[in-house]
């Protein structure tokens, strides 16, 4: 996928330049990478389609970009891109993506120690020589050499986000030839699992030879790994590795319910069928030689006395003794969520109107939104004064009126200070709609500290929403230490809502505090946390986890209409 190689360029571009001290450029190359990596269109077409001039239209994408762009098609290469990397020749990729290391950081540990990849970091790191080097001290040689086992417990895997759309492309491409009948994703991505290890598809197909022979010629296939009759196997251009299976008709339910996995929920329902004198494999369940199921998934859960359930449950973690009694969970819906309620516009760090939010929100079916732009004191992220804000809120009622078919809640998201308190006064949080508070600084307080902090925040009858409720950015940061079951049991006391953030990378609550939070009875609410009208269908991987936590329709917040959560809002603490 040409857009993914070239927003990883532009982000690199960036990062050297916020090493080389050049102002604002590092930010508009940020800003651009981010808009490609979420464009719906390849660059590739946009550019054979109408050139350079094509892609200047694209938003954020000025005419030296736009060159760059052509230049890399044209080429596979960009030469200031390259003298760049020739100045400081380190892995950008994965040293930024430890936690704590930043473009300058990566410069001096290059220029000082001679730090080029991961493996060198963690010797230098190792041999005590980091904190030895101006403007770094213990404490940062600490947090590295912890970002560094993060950032390799999570070698090989790929965000769901981040895969999705392609793994929906190769399905809808396979189910347009005319000899398949059948394409499925199973495994990890049919779960909607945070993260894939790979991708496997099965296919239903009277030319199998043929469906191996398209697979394995298709545009993103960097190299066949392996090419069978019925399997197939290649490395995608991504990085990541994706198998194929044809399998009968006859088998389809069967080979779907066991390549769905996962491996445990598997392995109790093989008890299941040998306690009952049958054999489950991907072919069939078998009595003797017999088939007796095998068509379609829920005729093999019929057989072996269960209900079908929905992939996102199957995990070994209750499912089959839930369905085994009558008590699976009805699951929210991917159509029952109304609202997206956390979103930045241009007014803080966003890349889109508040206009052009709510216009793209409608188009994907929302009823409301809520804009909650960051507030006063998270200033890297453009927060907002309250005079800026109260301007803010008139904007939003403005738009709000002049838009047909879509309602804007005028929301804010503040900062939870290290004593607990909000940084934005009781007078201003009265006049908003919805009030998100977040920690957004001082991770590292100490559990009983941080608990009685996010309680404190809780407190405030202002507080509707404690956004990303642990600050976890999966293969990048653990999430901060913090007692679950007080903050679960403050919630519910003080009906704060606490979120599932959609972010693809940070996905928190997870889906294991998804469940605890609801047995505790806390009420949850979806958000994509959007910073670009392109991410707003992230939405479907929060409701995805919100499904993989077990929860129903009545504990998520923004499945009500816009006039039943307008009354919940006002009515829940205040
Ligand atoms: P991933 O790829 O690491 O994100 O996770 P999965 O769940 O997609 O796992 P994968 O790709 O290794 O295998 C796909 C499915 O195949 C898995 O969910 C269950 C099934 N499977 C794989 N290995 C075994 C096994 O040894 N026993 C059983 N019963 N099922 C297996
Ligand atoms: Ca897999
Ligand atoms: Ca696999
Ligand atoms: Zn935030």
């Amino acid at each position: 996928m040409m857009n993914s190689k070239i927003a990883k360029i532009f982000y690199q571009i960036s990062e050297y330049l916020i090493m080389k001290d050049v102002a604002f450029k590092p930010q508009a190359y940020e800003r651009a990478a981010r808009l490609i990596e979420s464009m719906e269109e390849d660059l590739d077409d946009v550019y054979k389609k109408g050139g350079v001039k094509a892609l200047m239209k694209i938003e954020g994408i000025g005419e030296s970009m736009a060159e760059k762009i052509e230049e890399f098609i044209k080429t596979g290469k960009i030469k200031d891109y390259e003298k760049l990397r020739k100045e400081c020749p380190v892995d950008l990729e994965v040293l930024t993506s430890v936690e704590g290391i930043g473009p300058k950081m990566i410069k001096a540990l290059y220029e000082k120690l001679h730090v080029k990849t991961l493996n060198d970091l963690e010797k230098a790191a190792k041999a005590h020589k980091i904190q030895k080097l101006p403007r770094f001290g213990p404490k940062v040689e600490e947090n590295i050499l912890t970002g560094i086992e993060f950032a390799k417990g999570s070698h090989g895997r790929f965000l769901l986000g981040f895969i999705l759309p392609l793994v929906r492309k190769i399905e809808n491409r396979l189910r347009d030839l005319d000899f398949v009948s059948q394409a499925v994703a199973a495994g990890s991505v049919r779960r909607m699992k945070e993260t894939v290890g790979d991708i496997d598809i099965l296919v239903v197909s009277s030319k199998p030879e043929k469906a191996m022979d398209y697979f394995c010629s298709m545009n993103e296939v960097e190299k066949i790994i392996a090419k069978g009759e019925t399997k197939s196997s290649v490395r995608l251009d991504l990085g990541l590795d994706a198998d194929i299976r044809v399998v009968a008709k006859e088998s389809f339910g069967a080979a779907l319910q066991y390549f769905t996995g996962n491996k445990d929920h598997n392995v109790v329902l093989r008890r299941l069928a040998q306690d009952k004198r049958f054999k489950l494999n991907e072919y069939g369940i078998f009595r003797g030689k017999k088939r007796i199921a095998g068509k379609t998934e829920e005729e093999v859960y019929k057989v072996l006395g269960l209900e079908w359930m929905d992939p996102e449950l199957r995990e070994n973690t209750g499912e089959i003794e839930a369905s085994d009694s009558g008590k699976l969970p009805k699951l929210v819906d991917y159509k029952d969520i109304k609202g997206d309620l956390q979103m930045h516009s241009e007014w803080s760090d966003g890349a889109h109107s508040i206009k052009k939010l709510a216009e793209t929100a409608g188009q994907l079916g929302h009823e409301y939104i809520a804009i909650t732009d960051h507030t006063g004191e998270l200033r890297i992220a453009g927060g907002m004064s309250e005079k800026e804000i109260l301007r803010y809120f008139v904007e939003i009622e403005k738009i709000d009126k002049a838009l047909k078919g879509i309602r804007i809640l005028k929301g804010i998201e503040t900062n939870i200070r290290k004593d607990g308190t909000i940084d934005i006064s009781d007078k201003i949080l009265a006049k908003a709609d919805i009030v998100l508070a977040s920690v957004h600084s001082n991770f590292k307080m100490g559990k009983e500290e941080m608990t009685k902090r996010i309680c404190r925040a809780m407190e405030n009858p202002y507080v509707d929403i404690i956004s990303h409720p642990t600050a976890r950015v999966i293969q990048g940061r653990p999430g901060y230490e913090v007692d679950f079951d007080k903050l679960f049991e403050c919630a519910k006391r003080t009906g704060t809502v606490l979120e599932i953030n959609s972010y693809p990378d940070r996905l928190d609550l997870s889906d294991v505090n998804i469940k605890r939070a609801i047995g505790a009875g806390v009420k949850l609410s979806i958000g994509t946390d959007s910073h670009s009208r392109n991410q707003l269908h992230n939405i479907e991987l929060g409701i995805a986890q919100a499904r993989r936590g077990w929860s129903e329709k009545k504990d998520i917040i923004n499945t009500m209409g816009f006039e039943d959560l307008i009354v919940f809002l006002k009515r829940h603490k205040k």
